[in-house]
């Protein structure tokens, strides 16, 4: 031991210690002698997980048999480390610390030893992780339901600017968080064919004899609310096979054949998001989701059943929310069980099922509005293909009742998209299936109404509500940001951490020139730990006293990093064409994952290398400029970098981003935010003020009437002398000397077709960070507006959305 020992602890920490020991002991197998920080790490999680049990257990207890429960079915949940959620939430974080300090160990090592689950691609997956927390925090009784990936999403490796994908194996070295349920697994069948009988009802009377069977294995994680109020189950399926082992062909020396079946049949939870880009991708992809959806609700009708005599009462003790289509297949799913199964009539099971799901859309961009091949589907899922056809017979049959049907109106309607061979509308699907859907903005749910979902709105005018997106404050604030926290725990009072609405007491302040120091210095304190950790992952020296001007996200045309990165490309053109004048020092800093198939995301990554390491070579430009781009984007990159930005970028194309949750990450540490009127941001616009953030470009109708006009590019370029140099320059080869074409269709594809209105959104854009230039130079004014994003943010909490859908779309009574 090299810590302190034992004297002097606290009674807490002793206890703590005392079980993290025996942990590292019994649990470990280890002395404490040659004990790593992972070990640490697995030892201080079980301690602690073992606290969170007895309220787990006691939570599951205490719910009444005739409390509504939410189901939250979801393909993703990025979660990230949880060791810091649970020990904070269980306000036992001064034990830890003192604990393990007594043992000569840093927490913050142990907390960094957590490898970072990355069950979720971005920002659909993160929410779900904060709902978990949210609802857990207010008490909510609920399961979050979805896949035990054994690799979560990639690792991103960047060489030469080129991004490689690695797997990321966060399961190496085991999970203490999870708890294997071997008793609580599900077969769920592929394939085969179904025996038509006599049909004794609507939809009754079939048989599916399926082709093969999977096996659904239970693995339970514990989710900690704040202050250990409740502890919900996250639930996540392996896929097993039945028949791991053909001892026969085994015994005759086929080793590779004898276990071929067990390899297919766990490929199902073997990665997040498989490649779609070929048929077995698309396929294994179909059996994700249904594996899930299957098992998912399976055990959500074993535990009615253990808690009520039948079915019929689903609807009244359970609210289901598909988290956007990938689980749309529960509608089919949900009506088989209760039909074949449950032996429940047709227009019954429909309204069970109708009264159980609600389903939440998150984009409207057309390449990820899922459809499957009718082929496909009636391989795969032969019995629901045949309900999905009863459904959309019978909502078909519904509407001629009522007006004449045109063909036109047909096709739109239709669960059956005739246009591009024969596929099932999966949003279709779960809009006819559920009792609400819901968008995630005000801006973004409009939209929903009036495109994707118009006619299907106008038949079902009340069906469609709005809800908008929320972040838990405990992770993105407590946890991240300890520095802030204490701060406005001083001006705010210390029932700030429950009651987030009283952030707006900052505003009393917001013109205190101490307040104004001691925000800056933590900002100051967070800048530098960022500035370590770049030096440290890609050898940049940064000034902390610059602006951090960070857009961190997934790659993507819509969210126009190029957009950015051509405006510093033009900034660091006017600075070298203008050496001696006054320019307010900048670091861009850029993080983000491309889909590994999405080669024009992969080309804007490699424009950020190169423009980098030109900006960086250059001394010209020394001490005003500089630009990063951090490798591997994950959560807990993003707990490192968003408390330490001054300059949040939330710049996508008007119209396309759903939300962001990011931006609502930033505007609470404090960060000013330069944006476009989309998503999210036009309701953090009205709660922060529009004096206190940076709004510029077209709106989203402007957007729609603009893209009319084909040459829309060309002419916003001729327009732009400064654009028009800069992407000269890139056209050029100025920043890839060694390739000078590198980024010529880049450049040709913005004035041939400009499909996210990069240019013409360039110039004010430009004129919009020059406004913010200026800001800096007046900081009590930048601060100002800085206190007034942190103060006016609260109405982003996640407990205010959970506390929404608790009341509208699941009529749930939370307190
Ligand atoms: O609703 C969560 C999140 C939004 O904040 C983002 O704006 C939106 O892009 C994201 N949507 C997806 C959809 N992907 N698919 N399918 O990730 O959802």
């Amino acid at each position: 031991e090299n810590g302190q020992g034992q004297a002097g602890l606290t009674e807490g920490a002793a206890a703590m210690r005392s079980a993290i020991l025996s942990k590292i002991r019994y649990a470990s197998g280890r002395e404490l002698g040659s004990a790593r920080p992972h070990d640490w790490f697995v030892a201080t999680a079980l301690a602690v997980r073992d606290r969170a049990v007895d309220i787990w257990l006691d939570s599951i207890q205490r719910t009444p048999t005739e409390a509504k429960q939410v189901a939250y079915f979801s393909l993703e949940f990025l979660i990230g480390r949880l060791l810091e959620d649970a020990v904070s939430n269980l306000a036992l974080t001064d034990d830890v610390r003192e604990a393990l300090a007594s043992l000569g160990i840093d927490y913050e090592v142990v907390k960094a030893a957590e490898p970072d689950a990355a069950l979720g691609n971005g920002g659909l997956g993160r929410l779900a992780a904060c709902f978990m927390e949210s609802m857990a925090s207010i008490d909510l009784p609920a399961y979050g339901y979805g896949i035990r990936y054994d690799y979560g999403l990639f690792r991103q490796v960047i060489t030469d600017g080129v991004q490689h994908e690695v797997p990321e194996d966060w399961l190496s070295f085991g999970n203490p968080w999870e708890f294997e349920r071997p008793n609580i697994a599900y077969p769920v069948r592929f394939g085969g064919t179904v025996e038509t009988g006599p049909e004794t009802g609507l939809g009754v009377g079939h048989d599916w004899h399926p082709a093969e069977t999977v096996m659904a294995v239970a693995y339970d994680t514990p989710v900690v609310g704040w202050r250990g109020r409740r502890v919900n189950t996250l639930r996540l399926w392996s896929a097993r096979a039945v028949d791991p082992l053909k001892l026969d062909a085994f015994n005759h020396g086929d080793y590779v054949g004898a276990m071929a079946d067990r390899a297919r049949v766990e490929a199902i939870s073997r990665v997040l998001y498989p490649s779609d880009e070929t048929p077995a991708g698309q396929e294994l992809r179909l059996r994700q989701e249904y594996f899930f959806t299957s098992a998912s609700l399976q055990d959500l009708v074993r535990r009615h059943l253990e808690r009520n005599p039948d079915v019929t009462n689903l609807a009244e003790r359970s609210a289901i929310q598909l988290n956007d289509t990938h689980p749309a297949i529960a509608v089919a799913e949900l009506m088989r069980i209760l039909v074949d199964e449950k032996r429940v009539a047709w227009e019954e099971a429909w309204r069970i099922t109708t009264g159980t799901l609600n389903y939440t859309n998150h984009t409207l961009l057309p390449e990820a509005l899922e459809s499957w091949p009718t082929e496909l589907m009636e391989r795969l899922l032969p019995r629901h293909m045949q309900i999905i056809y009863l459904i959309n017979w019978l909502h078909l049959e519904k509407l001629a009742k009522d007006r004449p049907l045109t063909d036109d109106f047909i096709k739109r309607v239709s669960l059956i998209d005739e246009g591009h061979g024969r596929r099932v509308r999966m949003g279709h699907l779960a809009f006819l299936g559920s009792r609400r859907v819901n968008g995630v903005s005000a801006l973004h749910t409009d939209l929903v109404r009036e495109t994707v979902f118009s006619d299907l709105h106008a038949l079902y005018p009340d069906r469609i509500v709005n809800k908008t997106n929320g972040i838990t404050f405990r992770r993105w604030l407590q946890q991240a940001n300890p520095g802030l926290t204490e701060i406005l725990i001083e001006v705010a009072g210390p029932a700030v951490l429950d009651d987030p609405s009283r952030l707006e007491a900052l505003m009393r302040h917001a013109d205190d020139a101490s307040l104004r120091d001691r925000l800056r210095a933590a900002r100051r304190h967070n800048k530098d730990i960022l500035a370590r950790t770049i030096k440290e992952r890609v050898g940049i020296v940064v000034d902390p006293d610059a602006i951090f001007d960070v857009q961190i996200k997934r790659i993507h045309e819509y969210k126009r990093q190029l957009l950015n990165l051509i405006e510093t490309a033009a900034l660091y053109e006017a600075i070298r064409a203008e050496p001696h004048r006054d320019w307010t020092p900048r670091v861009k800093i850029m993080a983000g994952k491309a889909a590994s198939s999405y080669h024009r995301a992969k080309l804007i990554i490699r424009f950020a290398h190169d423009l980098a390491r030109r900006i960086n070579d250059d001394p010209a430009v020394r001490g005003r400029l500089k630009m990063v781009f951090l490798p591997n984007y994950n959560v807990s990159l993003a707990e490192c970098i968003i408390p330490a930005a001054d300059l949040s970028e939330q710049i996508s194309t008007a119209g396309m981003e759903a939300s962001g949750t990011g931006n609502m990450k930033f505007a609470l540490n404090g960060a000013i935010t330069i944006g476009t009127l989309d998503g999210a941001n036009v309701e953090i616009r009205e709660h922060v003020g529009a004096e206190n953030i940076a709004i510029f470009g077209l709106t989203a109708p402007e957007v729609a009437e603009r893209r009319a006009d084909p040459d829309h590019g060309r002419a916003a370029i001729a327009r732009s002398p400064r654009l028009a140099a800069t992407l000269y320059a890139m056209r050029a080869g100025a920043y890839s000397p060694e390739d000078r074409t590198r980024y010529a269709a880049l450049v040709e594809g913005l004035s041939d077709n400009d499909t996210f209105m990069v240019t013409d959104d360039f110039d004010s854009y430009w004129d919009a960070q020059r406004g913010l230039d200026a800001l800096w130079a007046d900081q009590p004014h930048w601060w100002r507006e800085s206190i007034a994003n942190t103060a006016r943010i609260g109405w982003f909490s996640s407990d205010r959305t959970i506390r929404e859908y608790a009341d509208e779309i699941w009529r749930i009574p939370v307190r």
